[in-house]
């Protein structure tokens, strides 16, 4: 029996926490308990434009995702709310609101990206909110989209060539639905009523001229034209005119309200109810609510490595130079010959255990402290070898004696950083093997049906391909239609060699197109179905 949820009050999803993305494990295991297909609606823009209170509306209640002008809360990432889908039985709908995006006093655009990409991906329909008019501005605050491609995009093949993959991610993403907050505009051109869609068409044209500032915000046009071929666009009027009520909207009743503006949120309210479709993943899997908890776990991983990384270039990097501080006496009586007296080796070896001793109290020194002193005491193995040598205090047989010793101590350390390392890696891998595995029975079932779904979706990209080279030629942009001539191309043959493939092909292409396309979970599971594709071909020519 498929569980329901209903939450009284939206949490937070996902915390944006000094450089580093956070999953709430309580938010997590609530999505994670949600068995039915989910209908995710995200919302983005800049803030205190009215997002949280438009999703609250979408949850029919005046209160919820807290708003500006109340106590204002300081957790900045993604919040979320479960409900019953108001229209589609046994479907849930979750409504992820952003918080703090661009908001310049709490600055870190890094992740202000990093939420605008889990938005879009985690979303089923991504709602982008700006206010007045769709101008060059608002677009130019779209620029994340320029650059969410590059967070998820890997060159996993080499086969895919140079050819930009970008087509491979239409499928992948969700609706896009843009709503003007306090239009005053006709919706008229050239003296002609337009619809609120046509209005966003219009804007997303190319315009031509070399000024900078207009190439600039030319680039999200093209992205969000790339990008999402179901787009719409619902233009509101201000929600109330009394400034004081506006600013306790959430305490004015629905009469309060302006008519158009009511009229014009429950369009909204009723298209996103009717239109907006279940989370799909590109291999056509619906998602549910378990499904999504793990989508996100696998976004927020590849942070968290990229949020390692970074701490284990501040780690080699500080232990180095401490290190180097540390050690610069002991050089200096090295090269000032201090150790090639009778009795050097021994003085050495003090001098070498003050170092490591030093370093042993140095505080913070992070994960890469163990390796940059071994790295450290190995360059120094040929030096304690030539002081050995030359002390003329001691007997041949003492030499061979402290030489062995400290062979075997270099060795022993060396054995103990490599276990440690190998013992990193076994609990990496025993942490993806379930997942993997999961993966991998699912797809071997489906691999026909997703060998159809594929072909559909590739032949639905290339219509959306052709039809948006057409629009720019038509535009007079024949650069830019030329560069979209070359992702027709590789999707033709694609195609061509999809329908020629054999089951073990098949999975080949499906593999390469969730390696393209899914977070690195995702894409460790899609290397195993490559695995699994080559052995399935194997075991076909045997
Ligand atoms: N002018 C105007 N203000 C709004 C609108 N919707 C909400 N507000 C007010 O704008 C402030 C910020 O709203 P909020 O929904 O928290 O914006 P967010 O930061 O984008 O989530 C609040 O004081 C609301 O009362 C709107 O459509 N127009
Ligand atoms: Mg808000």
């Amino acid at each position: 029996m498929a569980s329901v949820c209903t939450m009284t009050a939206p949490i937070c999803l996902v915390e944006n926490q000094k450089n580093l993305l956070t999953v709430n494990p309580e938010a997590l295991k609530i999505l994670g308990n949600i068995s039915q297909p989910v209908v995710v609606v995200a919302i983005a823009g800049p803030y205190r434009t009215g997002k949280s209170y438009l999703m609250n509306r979408l949850a029919g209640q005046s209160r919820g995702f807290p708003l500006g002008s109340t106590v204002r809360s300081e957790t900045k990432g993604i919040w979320m709310w479960c409900i019953p889908h108001p229209s589609k039985p046994k479907h849930t709908l979750v409504l992820l609101d952003t918080e703090g995006l661009g908001d310049v006093e709490k600055g870190d655009s890094k992740n202000d990206l990093w939420i605008f990409t889990l938005a879009i991906l985690l979303s089923s329909v991504f709602v982008y909110n700006s206010m007045g008019t769709i101008n060059r501005q608002a677009l130019e605050q779209l620029h994340y989209v320029t650059e969410l491609t590059k967070l998820i995009r890997t060159r996993s093949s080499p086969s895919f060539g140079e050819v930009d993959d970008s087509a491979e991610f239409v499928s992948f993403f969700p609706d896009f639905v843009w709503t003007v907050r306090d239009f005053t505009l006709e919706l008229q051109l050239d003296g002609r009523p337009i619809t609120s869609d046509q209005y966003l068409e219009n804007a997303l044209k190319l315009i031509p001229g070399e000024d900078p500032r207009i190439q600039n915000s030319n680039v999200p046009r093209e992205c969000i034209r790339k990008f999402f071929p179901e787009r719409k666009c619902f233009v509101f009027d201000r929600p109330i005119n009394d400034k004081k009520l506006l600013q306790h909207i959430d305490e004015a009743s629905e009469y309060q309200l302006e008519l158009d503006f009511r009229e014009q949120s429950k369009n909204f309210c009723s298209y996103i109810f009717a239109k907006a479709k279940t989370k799909t993943l590109r291999e056509g899997i619906t998602v549910t609510g378990n499904r999504e908890s793990l989508l996100l776990q696998g976004i927020i991983e590849k942070n968290k490595k990229d949020f390692l990384l970074q701490n284990e270039e501040a780690s080699v990097k500080y232990c180095q130079d401490e290190l180097q501080r540390l050690s610069e006496p002991l050089m200096e009586s090295i090269s000032g010959g201090t150790f090639s007296v009778p009795g050097g080796h021994k003085l050495y070896l003090e001098a070498l255990n003050k170092v490591k001793q030093d370093y042993e109290l140095v505080p913070r020194k992070g994960v890469k402290g163990n390796e940059v002193l071994q790295i450290f005491l190995r360059s120094q193995a040929a030096v304690e070898a030539s002081i050995l040598q030359a002390d003329k205090t001691l007997t041949d047989r003492e030499k061979a004696l402290a030489a062995e010793r400290a062979k075997n101590q270099a060795a022993e350390k060396e054995k103990e950083l490599l276990r440690q390392k190998l013992k990193e890696q076994h609990q990496i891998m025993e942490a993806k093997e379930r997942t993997f595995q999961e993966y991998v029975a699912q797809l071997k079932e489906k691999s026909e049906r997703e060998r159809e779904i594929l072909l559909r979706e590739h032949e639905s990209m290339l219509e959306h391909m052709l039809k948006l080279q057409e629009e720019l030629l038509t535009e007079g942009f024949k650069k830019t239609s030329e560069q979209v001539n070359e992702e027709i191309n590789k999707l033709k043959r694609e195609i061509e060699s999809s329908k020629n493939d054999d089951l073990s092909n098949i999975l080949d292409v499906a593999t390469m197109g969730l390696i393209m396309a899914l977070p690195p979970p995702m894409r460790l599971i899609a290397s195993g179905m490559k695995c699994l594709s080559m052995i399935m071909k194997h075991v076909k020519k045997s």
